[in-house]
């Protein structure tokens, strides 16, 4: 007899953040391709098997016809995706303006762009108004996918205005919300004109989370000194409703790394890669062409270490693949050709016609590609000036295993309280500090080496991405049936 097919019950995950994991491609009037972005979001939360997940956000493309949104919507679909439509008005208000010219540079301690720092001026209101209006259209959008039971994870400084509108229509919706990013001093937040509307809607969430211990800190200061609240070891009180407020560091799909390692294709790249630079040490640095990133002073920190050690000139060669990012944005350009105008001095001064000290590349580089690079590299060189955590480190150790290269790692990086132990911490500001670590990575004797590595890959391959998801992903689940019991009793 065939016994009957019994599908067991998963729990369903929403996971709200601006952008899908898919880039839309529009072929024709109704028709669409789509290519899944393979980015660690996407395999850490395929890790959390006991959930279903689902996916709501912004596909990165305006479309202003039905006919064109009907069609995506149903492509989407197939790939568990739930579509947000912006236009091209809220996307470069609430977008390029709100998100990323006023919290991004807030967020990591650049300050507010000096024509905003008038809370009247009409550009923040309108601003902040789209930014609302956005978080808004999110909202909708969850809620008319929302069923009974179903978790929602917020993701980033995009969406602080959503757990609001959400618990607006349903408080018995299970809402997490998650910063990328640094929560800075609460005397940056103080600064923002919409401080406090930002802190009560986070609020509203059941669950806030954090990547470092230091950052869930700024926020329940923030809730006490400026909203006078009540902070307490678990989170934030406010009038008898308690806010779980906790750090969440984020970890990597480490096995995707060590499993590419070992593709035939892979270890080719390698080959290729050890011909090219041999009898050079390489250097690496990989990062969104972002001024948190402190690209300008890892170069001149390069700069200062090749003027004061003329021995390593023609036996070290620093690789910087930086990916450009919001190429509309002014400063962003202003930071690309400053990066090349220093990039063009070093290899002026210390390039050779046959050899350079730098290669610069301005473009992304495909997965296997970046497995090849970290796992040839002597000295990875992350100088975030601030970063929430920094994968790129936490990659790194992961490709390192045969090579026990040295990390330099920013002490502003939240990675630098994983992966401190093992990495040579510096801060970025100190262009003298920065490049006398270039000098101790490169003379490190092997013994040390392997020592600070075995640390980091230890730390890398335990706490992975999966386990980051599930953590917070359960402890929303219980979070929030606690809250509902204490509340019924
Ligand atoms: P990012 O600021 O984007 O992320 P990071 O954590 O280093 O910074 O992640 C970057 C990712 O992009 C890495 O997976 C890296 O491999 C990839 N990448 C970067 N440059 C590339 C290139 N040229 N080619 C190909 N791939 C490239 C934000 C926060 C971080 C936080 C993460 C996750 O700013 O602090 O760690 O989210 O929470």
């Amino acid at each position: 007899e065939e016994a009957a097919v019994v599908r067991p019950f998963r729990q369903r995950l929403l996971v709200v953040a601006n952008r899908l994991p898919v880039s839309a491609i529009r072929r024709g009037e109704d028709s669409w391709s789509l290519e899944i972005s393979a980015g660690g979001l996407v395999s850490a939360l395929l890790g959390v098997k006991e959930f279903e997940a689902r996916w709501i956000g912004w596909a990165g493309v305006n479309v202003p016809d039905e006919i064109g949104q009907k069609a995506l919507t149903k492509a989407l679909a197939e790939k568990r995706c739930i579509p947000v439509f912006l236009d091209e008005e809220i996307v470069h208000q609430y977008y390029n303006g709100y998100c990323n010219n006023i919290l991004w540079p807030l967020f990591h301690y650049l300050g507010l762009p000096q024509e905003d720092r008038l809370a009247t001026t009409r550009s923040f209101q309108t601003q902040f108004a789209a930014y609302k209006k956005a978080n808004q259209m999110f909202a909708d959008v969850v809620n008319a996918n929302y069923e009974d039971g179903d978790v929602i994870c917020c993701h980033d400084y995009h969406l602080m205005y959503l757990p609001e509108c959400l618990k607006k229509y349903n408080t018995k919706m299970k809402v997490g919300w998650f910063l990328h990013t640094p929560f800075p001093s609460s005397e940056i937040h103080r600064t923002l004109p919409s401080r406090s509307e930002l802190l009560r809607s986070v609020l509203a969430a059941d669950l806030v989370g954090f990547h470092t211990y230091d950052y869930a800190r700024h926020f329940v200061s923030a809730c006490t000194q400026i909203l006078g609240l009540e902070g307490t070891p678990e989170g934030v009180e406010d009038q008898g409703r308690m806010t779980r407020v906790a750090a969440f560091p984020i970890g990597i799909d480490s096995d995707r790394f060590i499993r590419a390692l070992k593709l035939s294709q892979v270890q080719e790249h390698i080959k290729e890669l050890k011909e090219r630079f041999a009898g050079r040490k390489v250097m690496l640095g990989v990062d969104r062409l972002d001024m948190i990133k402190g690209i300008p002073q890892k170069l001149l920190a390069f700069e200062k270490f090749l003027e004061e050690n003329p021995y390593w000139c023609g036996k070290v060669v620093l690789l910087q693949i930086a990916v450009p990012t919001r190429t509309d944005v002014p400063e962003y350009q202003k930071l690309t050709s400053q990066v090349h105008e220093i990039v063009g001095r070093i290899n002026g001064r210390f390039g050779t016609l046959t050899a350079v000290p730098i290669h610069h590349l301005d473009r992304s580089l495909n997965f296997h590609a970046l497995c090849a690079l970290y796992a040839v590299t002597d000295v990875a060189i992350v100088t975030s000036l601030r970063d929430g955590m920094n994968l790129v480190s936490y990659e790194f150790v992961a490709c390192q295993d045969a090579k026990k290269g040295v990390l330099i790692l920013s002490e502003f990086a939240g990675a630098a309280q994983s992966l401190g132990a093992g990495a040579i911490l510096v801060n970025p500001w100190n262009i003298i500090e920065v490049a006398a670590s270039i000098g101790q990575a490169l003379n490190m004797p092997a013994e040390e080496r392997e020592k600070r590595h075995c640390q980091n890959f230890h730390h890398v391959i335990m706490h992975t991405a999966q386990e980051w998801a599930e953590t917070f992903v359960s402890e929303l689940n219980d979070t929030v049936v606690e809250a509902q019991l204490r509340s019924s009793k």
